[in-house]
């Protein structure tokens, strides 16, 4: 029988266990707190408290903040391009719009491109992919409301009304499907298809009145240049497959064919066309006149597989690396330069820049079967040569910024140096793609032809192609550089301002902001800086303006109705 247990009386001795439990039971209690208040701890500590060994912790708060990670890099880098481009925009609409372009010095306005509001228009991409969508919200409704014949006492330049407007909007309504868009695409493309019937040869004219329809001849009378004539295929050839409508496509189509039908010698075309469809000149470039031209040869198989296209494409690569690429005599430095009966010009333009970017897109996605495999290589050691070449005429200067023009010190042709390289059994790196450092002025191998920057796109739209298609992070870093530039010397109060002297501490700044910088070069910085690949060379086909239109396929119907061959 168990003994009674007698609170009362403490004095009676206890049973041996229950006396043990009294006498410890306060340790246990606290023993138990302990484990308690630990366990709640660790329950609430971060992750890495409680993951992590005690070596690994993060350091604590009060030390220095720990080494970004390059992803974080590129992430904060992308964000200050899109700053850039709200501060412009933001200056533009507060000072300039509803006209065409900010005067980023003085805070003005100017109205060069018909006074539809070409920055607004001619950016409305950029917008979307920088993820602006109020400000792309408010543009649509401005696009709503334009119907394209304000301001008719202008006539509309044919050219940079496609590339910019044409381009621009229908840029915008492929990535939001905004149908007012398409619809004022449409619109536009109507009012422009007169150009197409001033000429015998169905050559575009020069420009024309939106109101009543009439045709103008540019400063240089009734010439047609050779990228005038070809910048719009892309633009009508896409319009054309969006509307179904039959002018579009056969309006642009007929040039091309008019084009291929001369079989230009080496593939080089000439600058300037008469109205009857033939080359008036002997000046062969890839600068002004010409680039464009040349660049939509390869953007046309790209967006739908027009093999005729292609075709001509690799033969006017050949004829320009042939006889248009030359090296300098002591950095070696590729460059491109022109020729005008049969007199070499060592001049390269800015404008020539966008030719990497062009011959690296090419040698990355056609295929095999279409692009023998020596010239695929040559077309990349090109690419790699020019676009190092357009970087480091940034890189020398003081600024940081590129000249508009280079006097090339005349060196030897570029093939001549490939066919030694070759004869050698291929020792050391290709000609022109050796990669030597900046220079001070005496020690470049050129002279600045024309010391401006006029904000322009070309360089950075080739370190964007290269980057992509290469995958070296050293492209990416030269355009970082390029934008830091940009923001060190360009930056005004109210956007940013092409500069004078670009290679001078004191820049001097150009009172003009133009609409490409908002749609390309800021465009281009910040695809470079961007880890993600929203938009695919396979899928997306930029056009000469930086605005991208989705690759398509032309389908029976379509290919019996218009008549489509390639
Ligand atoms: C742009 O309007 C286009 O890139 C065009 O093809 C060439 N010139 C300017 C920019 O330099």
């Amino acid at each position: 029988m168990l003994p009674t247990y007698n609170p009362g009386t403490p004095s009676t001795p206890l049973p041996h266990g229950r006396n043990l439990f009294r006498r410890i039971s306060w340790r246990w209690l606290a023993v138990i707190g302990l484990l308690v208040t630990f366990t709640l701890f660790w329950l609430a500590a971060p992750i890495p408290y409680r993951l992590a060994p005690l070596d690994a912790r993060p350091p604590p708060p009060a030390g220095p903040p720990p080494p970004k990670d390059q992803a974080s890099v590129w992430e904060e880098r992308k964000e200050e391009v899109r700053r850039a481009y709200v501060h412009a925009y933001t200056g533009y609409m507060q000072h300039a719009f509803p006209a065409d372009e900010l005067l980023a010095t003085s805070g003005g306005k100017s109205n060069k491109f018909n006074g539809w509001s070409v920055t607004m228009l001619d950016s409305m991409d950029t917008m979307w992919m920088m993820g602006l969508h109020d400000e792309f919200a408010d543009a649509v409704k401005v696009v709503a409301g334009q119907n394209f014949t304000t301001n008719a006492h202008f006539y509309a330049p044919f050219f940079e009304t496609v590339i910019r407007y044409l381009g621009g909007l229908l840029s915008a309504y492929a990535l939001s499907k905004e149908p007012i868009l398409l619809s004022r695409a449409d619109d536009l493309g109507t009012l422009l298809l007169p150009v197409f019937n001033a000429t015998p040869s169905g050559f575009p004219a020069y420009s024309v009145s939106t109101e009543t329809g009439k045709t103008a001849p540019g400063w240089m009378g009734n010439v047609i240049l050779f990228s005038e004539a070809t910048s719009c295929q892309l633009e009508f050839k896409y319009l054309a497959k969006l509307t179904g409508r039959k002018e579009y496509y056969t309006a642009v189509d007929h040039i091309m064919n008019t084009l291929y039908a001369t079989n230009p010698k080496d593939g080089l075309f000439s600058l300037t066309w008469s109205s009857e469809g033939k080359p008036s000149d002997q000046h062969f470039s890839v600068g002004a006149s010409a680039d464009s031209g040349y660049e939509y040869l390869l953007k046309q198989y790209l967006l739908n597989g027009d093999t005729k296209a292609l075709t001509q494409y690799i033969k006017s690569m050949d004829g320009i690396l042939d006889k248009l690429l030359y090296i300098t005599p002591t950095r070696e430095l590729l460059y491109v330069g022109s020729t005008n009966r049969g007199n070499a010009l060592h001049n390269l333009e800015h404008l020539a820049c966008f030719l990497p970017g062009v011959l690296a897109l090419g040698a990355h996605t056609i295929p095999a079967n279409l692009l023998p495999e020596k010239t695929r290589e040559r077309h990349r050691w090109a690419a790699e040569g020019l676009a190092y070449t357009c970087y480091i005429s940034y890189a020398d200067q003081k600024s940081g910024m590129g000249p508009d023009g280079l006097s090339m010190k005349a060196g030897t042709l570029w093939v001549e140096r490939l066919a030694e390289w070759e004869a050698g059994g291929r020792a050391g790196k290709p000609p022109g793609t050796k990669e030597g450092g900046r220079r001070d002025r005496g020690q470049r191998d050129y002279e600045t032809g024309s010391a401006v920057y006029l904000l322009r796109p070309e360089t950075v739209e080739s370190l964007y192609v290269m980057w992509k298609t290469t995958g070296e992070e050293k492209w990416r870093e030269r355009g970082y550089e390029i934008f830091a530039a940009i923001e060190r010397s360009a930056k005004t109060k109210y956007g940013y301002a092409s500069v004078e002297r670009v290679d001078s501490e004191v820049v001097g700044l150009i009172d003009d902001m133009p609409s490409f910088f908002l749609a390309e070069t800021l465009k281009y910085l910040y695809l470079l800086f961007d880890d993600t690949d929203p938009y695919p060379f396979e899928k997306w086909v930029f056009n000469t303006e930086a605005h991208p239109l989705p690759v398509f396929e032309w389908t029976e119907w379509e290919k019996k109705r218009y008549n489509i061959t390639s």
